[in-house]
Parts: structure tokens; C-alpha cells; sequence
């Protein structure tokens, strides 16, 4: 079949709008009718070419909602007209790394996913006679994707699409770096660093679990207000702060934060957040995602003294048992959802939605086919 997809052929340039060719879903896949997908970091880092795995041409995306066209043989969790969010992270229930319950990191497809194909090998997407690359696992730029089954939470079917597909990376992110990795308790105090599409909601998965204190921590004084709304109860501009952030951010806390998160990508901030964790017990979670190469480094002292210090993929999630289930809180109102995507966009549009991103004058941009 033929889909509209955008393409990101050559590192640096926009994406490229095409009408591409689309094999059907073979066994243990999944055909999907793509309604509306968010723009996220990851897409733009492997579009500017700094992502030293990024395949081109290829179709980006990773933060999906749609309906099933078509299954393929052996699919026995999903029929047509489900409705799914992909899942960069799949949950298989079978692997060792599934069935130890310690980890999110489902390895059933992990090696074919990192190289762009499906898991028998090969690609669904061409154009004439090229191969075109899968990315994530998802390829959510296009209107029409194929997955493994395993890479698809199913969901309601009352939950708006052009909503619930940023619950495909940015708010399960941040939720579950809140409940799943750190477990915060009622009462903790926690700072945030970086008030962008995930801290918010970091920020609001602190005051569903009841942190008496949320510390927010952004150089953008724009992002101030927004982030009260989801729950900060102080707001820290660096800029504005008189010597060092860490003892300032110490001192606010009392003794320390008992869980900082690192929301920027920044392996200097990432030093930071550790250190104003509290001694004896505080623990620190890097969501950010680094550039390639980079690394992080702080005194052993840090560790020694009962700091903690960790890291989160699509917030430990299990996706196709806790996506649903955020998907639910979405539709009884304990989490807000409307307010983070701050622009939506016709397919057409989607090259604006990532200059949006670049000026950083969006938190989610979606895209509705
Ligand atoms: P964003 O651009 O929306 O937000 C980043 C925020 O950090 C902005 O508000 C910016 O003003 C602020 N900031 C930048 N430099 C700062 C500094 N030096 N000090 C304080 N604040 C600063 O980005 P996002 O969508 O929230 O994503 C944040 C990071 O999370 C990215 O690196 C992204 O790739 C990563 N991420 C990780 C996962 C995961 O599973 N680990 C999932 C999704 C996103
Ligand atoms: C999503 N991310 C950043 C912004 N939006 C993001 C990027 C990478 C990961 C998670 C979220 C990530 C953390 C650890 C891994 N990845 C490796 C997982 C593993 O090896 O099992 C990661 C993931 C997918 C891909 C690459 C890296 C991929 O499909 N290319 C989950
Ligand atoms: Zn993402």
C-alpha cells in the first residue's frame, strides 16, 4: 500500500513529505493507521545527525496514537479497530529481562529495533526501489506504520488521539520516573530540573504521589507559571542565584533533596542534581537524555555518603500494562494532558513543529493526519 509519510533523508535537512510504498504486517505484526503523533527530542537528535546510530532515510517518530488496519498471522492480543499507542519500549512478558521484573528493558527485538528493520530483518517502509528505515520501532511520522504486536498498548476507545499519544513518551516518562524508578513517598521534598514536556510531568507525577515540596529548577522564567499549575512549590532561576546552585538548593531543602531528576540532558546539570541530593539517602534519576559521548563525572564521596544515583528509560514503565492505565487517569482527570501540548499542527506542518521545538516556544507539539 501507499502511506503519506515524512521523511528524514539526509542528516541537518527538514523532513521530507512523500507518499512512500508500505508492505502489510507479517507474523507477529501489527498494521496501524497513525491519528496523531508529538514531536520529541530524540526525533530531532537523530535528524540533526548528532545521533551516531540515526539511519537515513528513514521515518522518525516515537510518540503515536492510531487504529488497527491489519494484523498479520499469529497476532492473537490485538484485532481491527483496536486502539494503540506504539511503544519504543515493548513489553513481550517472555524475555529474561521482562519476566526478572527488575527492568523495563525488554530485549525480544531490542537488536533489529536499533538497526531500523522489523524483527525478521527487514523493512516495511521503500520508496521505488530504496529501502526506507524504521526508527524506535514506531515510525510514527507516517500515516500508516507496521509493529511488532508486542510494541502496542491497547487502549480505550474514548480517549482522544491527539492527546494520548504524548502518554507514548513524555508524560509515562515523567510519571514513571516519579513512581516506577525513584518510588517517591508522601512527604519527600524533590527538585526538578529542566520544566520542559518532561519535567511537568515529573512535576505532576510529585504531587499525585503527595511530595510535600517540589523545587523546580529552569534558566527559562517563561516555564514559572505552567509548572505551579502542575504542582512546583518553588521556583529557582540559576541565573538569579548568588554563587553556587548546589549549597542554595541544599539549604532550600533542608539538608538536601530526598529525589532530584535531571530533565535537560545536560551531564553538568546531571552533576548537580546528584549533589543536592540529600546525604545519607538522596536519590538522583537522569531522565535527559546526553549527547553521544559525553560523560558524567562527580567525587566517589558523593556515593559513599548514601547518594544514589540512577537513571530511567520511558520511566521503567511496562508499556503495554501501564500505558492503558495512564491513559485512564487521562480520562478521570488526575492527570492534565491539555495543557502541556501548547501547539497542534496538519501533517503538512510538521517541519514548523520542530523549529517550535528548536526555539524552545513549544512544550508538545502534535501532529494530526
Ligand atoms: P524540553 O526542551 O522541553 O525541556 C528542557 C528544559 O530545560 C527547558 O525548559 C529549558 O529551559 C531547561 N534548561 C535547559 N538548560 C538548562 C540549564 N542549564 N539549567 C536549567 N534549565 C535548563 O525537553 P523535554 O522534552 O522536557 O526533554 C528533556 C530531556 O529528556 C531530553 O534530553 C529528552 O531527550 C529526555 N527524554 C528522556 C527519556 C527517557 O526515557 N530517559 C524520555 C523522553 C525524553
Ligand atoms: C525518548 N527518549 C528520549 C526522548 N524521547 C529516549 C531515548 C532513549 C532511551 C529512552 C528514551 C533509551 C534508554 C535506554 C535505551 N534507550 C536502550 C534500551 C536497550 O538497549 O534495551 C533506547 C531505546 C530505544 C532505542 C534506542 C535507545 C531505539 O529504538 N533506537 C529505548
Ligand atoms: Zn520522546
Amino acid at each position: 500500500m501507499k502511506t503519506r509519510a515524512a521523511v528524514a533523508r539526509e542528516a541537518g535537512k527538514p523532513l521530507s513529505l512523500e507518499t512512500i510504498d508500505l508492505d502489510g504486517p507479517r507474523e507477529g505484526e501489527v498494521l496501524v493507521e497513525i491519528k496523531a503523533t508529538g514531536i520529541c527530542h530524540t526525533d530531532e537528535f537523530t535528524l540533526s545527525g548528532g545521533d551516531p546510530e540515526g539511519l537515513f532515510p528513514s521515518v522518525l517518530g516515537h510518540e503515536g496514537a492510531g487504529v488497527v488496519v491489519d494484523v498479520g498471522r499469529n497476532v492473537t492480543s490485538l484485532k481491527k479497530g483496536d486502539h494503540v499507542i506504539p511503544l519504543y519500549t515493548p513489553e513481550c512478558r517472555q524475555c529474561e529481562y521482562c519476566l526478572s521484573r527488575k527492568t523495563n528493558l525488554c530485549v525480544a527485538i531490542r537488536a533489529t529495533q536499533g538497526r531500523g528493520v522489523m524483527p525478521d530483518g527487514t523493512s516495511r517502509f521503500s520508496a521505488g526501489k530504496d529501502t526506507v528505515y524504521h526508527y524506535m520501532g514506531t515510525s510514527t511520522f507516517s500515516n500508516f506504520t507496521v509493529l511488532p504486536e508486542i510494541a502496542l498498548a491497547k487502549i480505550r476507545e474514548d480517549a482522544p488521539f491527539d492527546k494520548v499519544c504524548y502518554i507514548g513518551c513524555g508524560v509515562t516518562t515523567g510519571l514513571g520516573a516519579v513512581m516506577n524508578t525513584a518510588k517517591v513517598e508522601a512527604g519527600s521534598r524533590c527538585v526538578v530540573f529542566g520544566l520542559g514536556g518532561i519535567g511537568l510531568n515529573v512535576i505532576q507525577g510529585l504531587r499525585m504521589v503527595g511530595a510535600e515540596m517540589i523545587v523546580g529548577v529552569d534558566i527559562n522564567p517563561r516555564r514559572k507559571a505552567m509548572a505551579e499549575k502542575f504542582g512546583m512549590t518553588h521556583f529557582v532561576n540559576p541565573k538569579e542565584v548568588q554563587g553556587d546552585l548546589v549549597p542554595y538548593l541544599v539549604d532550600l531543602t533542608k539538608g538536601g533533596a530526598d529525589y532530584s531528576f535531571e530533565c535537560i540532558g545536560n551531564t553538568q546539570i546531571m552533576r548537580q542534581a546528584l549533589e543536592c541530593a540529600h546525604r545519607g539517602w538522596g536519590k538522583s534519576i537522569i531522565i535527559g537524555v546526553a549527547g553521544s559521548g559525553q560523560e558524567i563525572s562527580t567525587r566517589p564521596f558523593q556515593l559513599v555518603t548514601g547518594r544514589t544515583w540512577m537513571g530511567t528509560a520511558f520511566g521503567g514503565a511496562r508499556g503495554r500494562t501501564d500505558v492503558p492505565r495512564i491513559v485512564d487517569w487521562y480520562m478521570d482527570k488526575k492527570i492534565d494532558i491539555d495543557s502541556l501540548i501548547t501547539h497542534v499542527l496538519p501533517f503538512e506542518q510538521i517541519n514548523e513543529g520542530f523549529d517550535l521545538m528548536r526555539r524552545g516556544e513549544s512544550i508538545r507539539s502534535v501532529v494530526v493526519f
